[in-house]
């Protein structure tokens, strides 16, 4: 691949020619002025400079004497710079601070090539807040991973952080009225101060509404957190209203609540950035226009207040209809909160591949745009990277070379086995969200002719066959290389059980390429190959169920879009021909799911069910759920089965008012079970023990719409 600059620049010009950085250089800038921490950053660059030596580096900003000549060369837009490097010198010159550290962040890229090309860059960014919302459910990052997420941020011309994990209790309900405990609010100010370094913007979010009272108590109570949250240093503040219900759901309460904030806080300090809120109705789906939610934010909100918008629906690519939509409603451009590489929902799953989708014709219509990444940090940073590379410069982003690149940059020196691993964990996998990737593009082709001559004609596209095997060959060898590097080892260590299973699936792919070639022709060669496969599916089978036992997408899976479910079919057409051939009767079926799930309440309508061994679980879902009248779901059994247990959680302590449970064993006559409290909280149990059941229904019995939560629904067979 050739050179690139990260994220792509605006304007690049190169003279085709090329200096050697002299050994004397000297600066010429202001180290107490604006540009101080472009002028910190190149001394790291090039710590050796010296008073006097014939090739000058000038550093600065905009109306600084040292840059004075370059005035007109500077773009006049926020964050840009003017970068030049000549023959006998080298010139940074910022619009603004950002734009000057922004230029020495694109010279420490030039630096590193063997020889530095002589150029002129015209560089700005489209979108004026680029980065990341630390927002997802699940395990926050570490302490470590944050200072390593904000350096590359930095690196990547992103310029915001926004902290708030939903899974830390002082940022949620309860706990968002305490304070930090010493050893927290201590890493906190580290991270702030390392935000400052790689000139991000740190927020601290804070998530009060699923209890908070509109009084002036809770209204103190926010102002304390914030006051505590300065002293440590943070000047970006946000609340996000996102997946509560009840009465904080208000639009003109939490709009005076946030102009409250503004006026009384952010106003006053003086030093602090536009506050941020996620709303309550943060999607285009869950909005109801005429009820007024998102006219009324729009309408009160004070004018500098910045509001997020996730798109059409949670999950969903930001295209100009959506911004069409949202911006004239909220009387302001949204900040877009992309939830993407975000895995929580489907956390049995890795998301690997390149961020495509969004339009490339809306620079103008958005305020920001920020990635709500996975909880494991250094994987999130392939999709980080082209989201970098996307907010910086829309027009020109290529999302296949982006891909490329920030695989490169993740892994430079493994990048061709890691470009293999991510190219077949990409998808997310069936999910209530219906949101899905691309996976195993370049070998589909291949997939595709083998299967359908092998199902329709018996027999093997010799080329494809090659093909696919080449690449299970390649998977393996990724895997193992992958598994014991030392390049990124943080990385290495958050998907070491998806290479366990990603060589797996190679291995079973080798093992299926096999038994296609023997099945009618080497009864032995083939009864070989079927009992390998078949260890490996049981070997897949253990990894899923050893690895990442999280309670709510529990497992790992690895190949899932296209090379499994092909192994799979070509297993049982083998299978198939082997039996004819040889009158056997082994069994066909590579994988059985027994249980099936369905429902008329949309936001459950797509959610997968999860087997294992004899428990079944319908996956979770994050958010609120609204669950109209007399809304059915229904699970059923592929035959009448004998239960153990049951339970379900909706996130509400008077669960059996709303929802009654029906079993049936023949399919016609149904009989409600009482929902019984666990541990006093929100969890029920059914006394089914040793009832025969085929399905399984809720239903919501009040006449009316119901707000819950999904948290669990799950049973074990005897
Ligand atoms: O998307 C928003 C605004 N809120 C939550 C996120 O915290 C969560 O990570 C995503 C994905 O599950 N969905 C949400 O509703």
């Amino acid at each position: 691949q050739e050179f690139h600059l990260q994220p792509t620049p605006q304007v690049y010009e190169t003279l085709q020619d090329s200096i050697v950085l002299p050994d004397a250089y000297r600066f010429s800038a202001d180290v107490e002025g604006a540009a101080s921490d472009a002028v910190r950053l190149l001394g790291t660059l090039l710590p050796d400079h010296q008073e006097k030596a014939d090739f000058r580096i000038t550093v600065g900003v905009k109306g600084d004497k040292a840059v004075r000549k370059y005035t007109r060369l500077i773009p006049s837009k926020a964050e840009g710079y003017y970068l030049k490097v000549g023959k006998n010198e080298i010139v940074i010159a910022g619009a603004d601070a950002r734009g000057a550290y922004y230029g020495v962040q694109t010279l420490a890229q030039l630096l590193t090539l063997p020889k530095l090309p002589l150029v002129e860059v015209t560089d700005y960014p489209d979108i004026p807040y680029r980065g990341v919302v630390e927002g997802f459910y699940g395990t926050p990052w570490s302490h470590e991973a944050r200072l390593c997420q904000l350096e590359f941020y930095g690196r990547n011309k992103m310029n915001v952080y926004l902290y708030g994990p939903k899974d830390d209790p002082y940022h949620s309900t309860p706990n968002w009225r305490k304070p930090y405990p010493e050893r927290e609010a201590a890493q906190l100010k580290e991270l702030v101060d390392k935000a400052k370094e790689n000139n991000v913007i740190f927020y601290w979010a804070i998530h009060p509404g699923q209890d908070i009272k509109w009084n002036d108590e809770d209204r103190q109570n926010l102002l304390n957190k914030f006051e505590k949250m300065y002293q440590l240093g943070v000047r970006g503040f946000a609340v996000f209203f996102d997946d509560i219900s009840g009465e904080g759901t208000k639009a003109d309460k939490q709009a005076d609540l946030l102009n409250y904030l503004d006026d009384h806080f952010v106003k006053v300090k003086g030093d602090v950035e536009p506050l941020i809120m996620c709303p309550t109705e943060y999607n285009k789906a869950w909005s109801n226009v005429k009820g007024g939610y998102l006219t009324t934010l729009g309408e009160k909100l004070n004018k500098g207040i910045q509001i997020m918008w996730t798109g059409n629906s949670v999950i969903a690519t930001i295209d100009r209809e959506t911004m069409d939509f949202i911006n004239p409603l909220l009387k302001r451009k949204a900040y877009i909160w992309w939830n993407f590489p975000v895995s929580d929902y489907v956390r049995d799953h890795l998301l690997m591949g390149p961020v495509y989708g969004n339009a490339l014709d809306i620079k103008d219509e958005m305020e920001g745009f920020v990635s709500n990444p996975m909880e494991h940090a250094e994987a999130s940073k392939i999709a980080l990277y082209s989201v970098a590379d996307y907010a910086w410069n829309l027009s020109d982003y290529d999302s296949d070379l982006s891909w490329k690149r920030a695989i490169k940059d993740l892994m430079p020196q493994h990048a061709a086995y890691l470009e293999t691993f991510a190219a077949h964990n990409s998808d997310l996998g069936a999910n209530g969200h219906r949101f899905r990737r691309e996976e195993s593009v370049a070998l589909q082709p291949a997939l595709e002719a083998l299967l359908s001559t092998y199902e329709k004609q018996h027999i093997i596209d010799e080329d494809a066959w090659r093909q696919v095997n080449e690449e299970c060959c390649k998977i393996v060898t990724a895997s193992d290389i992958l598994s014991v590097s030392q390049e990124n080892q943080p990385f290495i260590a958050e998907i070491t059980p998806w290479l366990m299973q990603f060589k797996l699936v190679g291995q079973y792919g080798e093992a299926v390429l096999q038994m296609m070639r023997w099945a009618v022709t080497d009864k032995t060669g083939f009864e070989t190959a079927y009992e390998h496969a078949k260890s490996l599916q049981l070997l897949m089978y253990k990894v899923d169920t050893s690895y990442n036992q999280n309670p709510y997408q529990p497992g790992i899976k690895s190949g899932s879009k296209v090379l499994l479910p092909t192994f799979y079919a070509l297993f049982e057409a083998s299978v198939g021909l082997y039996n004819q051939a040889y009158q056997a009767a082994l069994d066909t079926r590579a994988v059985y799911m027994p249980y099936t799930w369905n429902s008329d309440v949309p936001q459950l309508a797509a959610l997968p069910v999860l087997r294992k061994g004899k428990m079944g679980n319908v996956s979770p879902s994050n958010e609120v759920i609204r669950w109209q009248a007399g809304g059915e779901a229904l699970l059923m059994m592929d035959q009448m089965r004998t239960l153990k247990s049951l339970t379900v959680d909706l996130g509400i302590a008077d669960a059996p008012k709303f929802i009654r449970l029906e079993i049936t064993a023949d399919g016609q006559r149904w009989e409600a079970i009482p929902l019984q409290p666990v541990n006093g909280k929100t969890r029920f149990k059914a006394e089914v023990e040793g009832r025969n059941v085929q399905k399984i229904r809720l239903t919501n019995i009040t006449g009316q719409e119901q707000k819950v939560y999904f948290k669990q629904f799950g049973f074990e067979e005897k």
